[in-house]
This record gives C-alpha cells, sequence and structure tokens, in this order.
C-alpha cells in the first residue's frame, strides 16, 4: 500500500482506503497531553465507534517505537492514554528525530495531518488546533498547525480554537496561507468551549456535503493545503462564558508568571483551563469530540459519492 519506510497502515485502514471507503483520521496528542487517564482511553475508544457507526473507519494516528501508525490497535490506544505526558508531544520539526531514534510520539494535529496524508487519507477529526498565541507580537508563538493546514491537502473538523489564542490573529494567519475557515451551520467562529467569538468564518456551509463538494474543488484544482471545518459544540454542552474566559485568563497569566515557553505552553493552558473549571470542561471537551467525529464522518462519506 505504501512505500514509505516508516508508515505502518493498520490493515482495517487500509482496506478501507483500497476499496475507496471513507476513512477518518484522530490525532493522539489529545489522548496523551489534552485529557487525564483514564477518560483519555475511554473518549478515545468512544469516537473511534462513533466513526464506525457513521459508517466510516477511523485511524487514530501516533509514532511506536520509530514506526508512523495510522491505525491503531485498542491496546495501543490504552498503552498512550495510560503513559500521558510521558510521551514526547511530535510536532513536524521532531518526527524525523523521533523516528531515527525508535521512540514514541504523541501526534499534534500537524503531524496527524501529516502522517494522514502519507497514508492516503483526507478527513481527519479533532477537538480543538493550536493557532498564534496571546501576545505572539512578542514571542513568535505560532503553533505549525496553521503552517500544515496550508501545506496538506487534508479536511480538519474542530470546534474551533481555545481562546488561550489570540483567536483573531489566528484568523488572520490562516488567510495568509490560504486557509478556508468553514462555519458548520454559522458564520461566527465557534471558541470550543463556547459557541459564541464575535468572529467571523469566511464560509457558512450548513451540510456535509456542500463541505465535501468545497474540498473536491479544492482537489480538482490541484490546490495545495487543506480546509478548516469549525463546528460548534453541542447548545447542551456549552460552558459559560463568563466561567471559562476568567479560567482561562488566569491560566494564560500563571504561564506568562511561571515564564513556560514553546510546546510547554499549551498542554500547561489545557490542564490548568481543566483543572479551574472542575469536571465541567472535560465532559464538554469529550462531547465535542463526539460531535466532530460525526461531522467528520459524513463529509467522508459525502466525498466518496463525487
Ligand atoms: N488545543 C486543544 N486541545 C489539544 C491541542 C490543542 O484544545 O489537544 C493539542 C493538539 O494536538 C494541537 C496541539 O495540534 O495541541 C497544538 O500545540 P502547539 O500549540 O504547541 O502547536
Ligand atoms: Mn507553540
Amino acid at each position: 500500500m505504501s512505500n514509505n519506510p516508516f508508515l505502518d497502515i493498520y490493515p482495517e485502514v487500509a482496506e478501507a482506503l483500497r476499496a475507496g471507503k471513507p476513512v477518518v483520521a484522530l490525532e493522539s496528542t489529545i489522548i496523551s497531553h489534552g485529557m487525564p487517564y483514564p477518560q483519555n482511553v475511554e473518549t478515545a475508544l468512544n469516537v473511534e465507534k462513533i466513526i464506525r457507526e457513521s459508517g466510516a473507519v477511523p485511524a487514530t494516528i501516533a509514532i511506536i517505537g520509530g514506526r508512523l501508525k495510522a491505525g491503531l490497535s485498542p491496546e495501543e490506544i490504552e498503552y498512550f492514554g495510560k503513559k500521558g505526558r510521558e510521551i514526547a508531544k511530535v510536532s513536524r520539526r521532531d518526527i524525523a528525530a523521533i523516528c531515527a531514534r525508535g521512540e514514541d510520539g504523541a501526534t499534534t494535529v500537524t503531524t496527524t495531518m501529516m502522517i494522514a496524508h502519507m497514508a492516503g487519507i483526507q478527513f481527519f477529526a479533532t477537538g480543538g488546533i493550536g493557532g498564534v498565541h496571546r501576545g505572539a507580537e512578542k514571542t513568535m508563538d505560532i503553533s505549525a498547525d496553521l503552517e500544515e493546514l496550508g501545506n496538506i491537502p487534508v479536511t480538519v473538523v474542530c470546534a474551533g480554537a481555545k481562546a488561550i489564542l489570540d483567536l483573531g490573529l489566528t484568523l488572520e494567519y490562516l488567510e495568509t496561507r490560504g486557509v478556508p475557515v468553514i462555519g458548520f451551520g454559522t458564520e461566527e467562529l465557534p471558541a470550543f468551549y463556547s459557541r459564541h467569538s464575535g468572529l467571523q468564518v469566511d464560509y457558512r456551509m450548513d451540510s456535509a456535503k456542500e463541505i465535501a463538494a468545497a474540498f473536491h474543488a479544492q482537489q480538482a484544482m490541484g490546490l495545495k493545503g487543506g480546509m478548516l471545518v469549525t463546528n460548534p459544540i453541542p447548545e447542551e454542552y456549552a460552558m459559560d462564558d463568563a466561567v471559562i474566559n476568567q479560567a482561562i485568563d488566569q491560566a494564560v497569566a500563571e504561564s506568562v508568571a511561571q515564564g513556560i515557553k514553546g510546546k510547554e505552553i499549551t498542554p500547561f493552558l489545557l490542564a490548568r483551563v481543566a483543572e479551574l473549571t472542575g469536571g465541567d470542561s472535560l465532559d464538554s471537551n469529550i462531547q465535542l469530540v463526539y460531535n466532530n467525529a460525526r461531522l467528520a464522518s459524513e463529509i467522508a462519506k459525502e466525498y466518496a459519492k463525487i
């Protein structure tokens, strides 16, 4: 199937790809760094189940013992969730060194897109993407996720991005990189826990079919880069804006005071916001991932019909 000497495609995934069936990629940093054990494992297994029930095949992506994995076994998912933050968070700059050393790696949106593309997968569901951090005009901290969205032809379905970031600057950067930002059933960019950011998406689309058609046009023209689909958290799981924004502001202030930098900053902020808001934000996080997995499956199914 693949002549990439570092890539292992899970048999169920390889078979689906050969048969032209819809496949949806999932990331592993959300498992190891985005949620606590054991909810991370439970969520990762459930999300695969939801994709199967929707009529697509899930491919959770990770690096194990220096091998790029497109599709994991349930035992491998358990292993990742248990090891949690002991596993290295791997971005584009890390991937070659980690593989050459034969180490494990948790894939971010960036590296999940890369490995999905190597395997021939075009759709990917996650929770939130990285973006331009608050204060980036000084720190230059801009997530590699935005670069990859500009490079790789994969449609990423997320719930927007967390307000730990500067969402306005994140949209500016995506525009520069030529990435269309689609709002599913909304004109307003959702902000992960909240359905509202006060910012506009580029295009509102109301069906999976419409999104699949846009991605198809992009592919047929041979355009570089992917698409970002932002899917608002279901109303019943959305958090109170004042509660979540207060927790985010506090977490950001602590990160500045403690001098947290580089790849540590996003996991620090995610964990701190989760602590400050108790179990509520974790519940919301889990539900929005399920919601995104359903939509990504529908888009992949519509695309397979074109
Ligand atoms: N934002 C979230 N949840 C996450 C992440 C971001 O709400 O789990 C993870 C994703 O793996 C994303 C990565 O690709 O963090 C971005 O890290 P950084 O900001 O260091 O690029
Ligand atoms: Mn960064």
